[in-house]
């Protein structure tokens, strides 16, 4: 008899257009875009493309030196519920990613990503709302194409012996 952990419900991804499927003007909806073409800009791109490269169905972020650029929304929350935050960082070709938090309630400690994978954290929901906002690193340059940025709740977990 093996016990095995396991999520009992499907869980409703919080983030909206966060696998960014759809774009409207060279932007992803559902997403506010801060850039300044052609120094910095939020773009679609392939998933193993960088900046300039075509592609869909994955974002890069792009920047020259001294610009920021950054893109962000905001997800609904249960106060007291524990969440995941994660992110597909598919290339990164210069600079890094940094991902904060910008509702003011610092629900989770700005991260900065220098490595290609799936990155994820943990985090409690202090408000009922999150606004999780991915940046470069002023003033440094930045090439980066990521993809499923997601929040889940985490479902508390079931023993089922079979
Ligand atoms: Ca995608
Ligand atoms: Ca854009």
């Amino acid at each position: 008899m093996d016990a095995i952990s396991t999520n009992v419900s499907k869980v409703r991804e919080l983030v909206n257009n966060g696998e960014f499927s759809v774009w409207v003007a060279d932007n992803p909806v559902l997403w506010f875009v801060t850039e300044n073409p052609p120094n910095t800009e939020v773009t679609e791109v392939g998933a193993d493309k960088s900046h300039g490269e075509g592609g869909s169905n994955s974002c890069n972020l792009y920047a020259g030196i001294s610009e920021l650029v950054y893109m962000y929304q905001n997800v609904p929350l249960f106060v007291g519920k524990k969440y995941r935050f994660s992110v597909d960082i598919k290339i990164l070709k210069v600079g890094s990613l940094r991902v904060i938090e910008n509702s003011g309630f610092t629900q989770w400690p700005s991260v900065n990503y220098f490595s290609i994978g799936i990155k994820t954290f943990d985090f409690v929901a202090l408000s009922n709302s999150v606004t999780p906002l991915l940046k470069n690193e002023f003033p440094i340059a930045h090439d980066i194409t990521f993809d499923n940025v997601s929040i889940l709740p985490i479902k508390n977990k079931v023993w089922i012996y079979k």
